[in-house]
């Protein structure tokens, strides 16, 4: 049976699945389930994204001295580790959205100036998203240099850890590499194999899942003779950022048919990172891996109407 997916860039409005096994209504072990002022805060960010339709500018939130305090903490304390952990591309971006896009310690950065700036930058555009998305549909937005991107901040009662993907995580964690060239490039063509090798089988589909896993999300790559952080997870991490780049865990070449089948966590840090050359050659062998896996269709994506062609 094949699954309906976007073709074009305004489909992405039908994108909105979230996953909500750490949904703070639901989830009791999430820091602000016994919180009804948080829960509420978050249902009113979250009416934002539920309403918005693409093309539309995003709304602005006026956040308040608490979430401002949130944020404050893990922007400090991250930001004195990126100078010796993250890599050049993101040490670069970093600076450029501290200069123009409202990067401080003071100020949670708008959604709105965030599109703008990295449509300049690479293409990519955000659209606001009220939790965790499903991978299908986070993956599908991927392919048309769409990020979707959470707006509201975690509870101020464990600033350095969130059970969930929020504005911290994906400002922080993603949004500096997605400003990048090659990242952007990579990450495109990364998730525009997904609709047709996830029909390759369902172990196809797990196996997309790690890859981006241990890409995306906790890569690591080499830099002048160092290994340094890319991935989402660590640079919005402190704990597992300083983790990653000690001496405790396994860091291998990064290979797809390897990573592809390691097994991960999503509990605590990872035991094993993987480490790329660099983001073209990630992608060149990320390419070939894919070509390699027999498909029903493959797509073309055409960048003058922001749509795929089913081939
Ligand atoms: N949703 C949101 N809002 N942010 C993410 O970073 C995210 C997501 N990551 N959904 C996805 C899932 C990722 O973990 C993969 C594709 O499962
Ligand atoms: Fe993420």
């Amino acid at each position: 049976k094949f699954h309906w997916f976007p073709k074009k860039i305004a489909d992405l409005d039908r994108c909105h699945h979230l996953v909500t096994k750490f949904d703070p209504d639901l989830d009791q072990d999430h820091p602000g389930f016994t919180d009804p002022v948080y829960r509420q805060r978050r249902k009113m960010i979250g009416d934002i994204a539920f309403g918005y339709k693409h093309g539309q500018t995003i709304t602005r939130v006026e956040y308040t001295e608490e979430e401002i305090n949130t944020w404050r903490e893990v922007y400090s304390t991250l930001r004195d580790l990126y100078s010796t952990h993250a890599c050049s591309e993101y040490l670069e971006a970093f600076r450029l959205l501290e200069r123009h896009c409202g990067y401080s310690p003071d100020n949670i950065p708008q959604l709105e100036d965030v599109s703008c700036f990295l449509r300049e930058r690479t293409g990519f555009l955000l659209r606001p998203v009220a939790g965790l998305l499903s991978a299908r549909d986070f993956l599908a937005s991927l392919a048309f240099r769409v990020f979707q991107c959470t707006q509201y901040i975690r509870h101020a009662s464990s600033p350095m850890h969130s059970p969930e993907p929020d504005c911290v995580h994906e400002l922080l964690g993603h949004v500096p590499m997605l400003a990048d060239r090659t990242f952007a490039q990579f990450s495109q063509v990364f998730t525009q194999g997904f609709h047709s090798t996830s029909r390759a089988g369902k172990l196809q589909y797990i196996f997309y899942f790690t890859l981006y896993w241990f890409t995306v999300e906790y890569g690591l790559c080499k830099q002048n003779g160092e290994v340094r952080a890319y991935g989402a997870g660590l640079l919005s991490s402190y704990g597992e950022l300083v983790h990653s780049l000690s001496d405790e865990p396994e860091v291998r070449e990064f290979d797809p048919e390897t990573a592809a089948v390691q097994p991960y966590q999503d509990q605590d840090y990872q035991p094993v990172y993987f480490v790329s050359e660099s983001f073209s050659d990630a992608k060149e062998k990320f390419r070939a891996y894919v070509a390699g896996i027999k498909r029903p269709f493959s797509v073309k994506y055409d960048p003058y109407t922001s749509s795929v062609e089913v081939l």
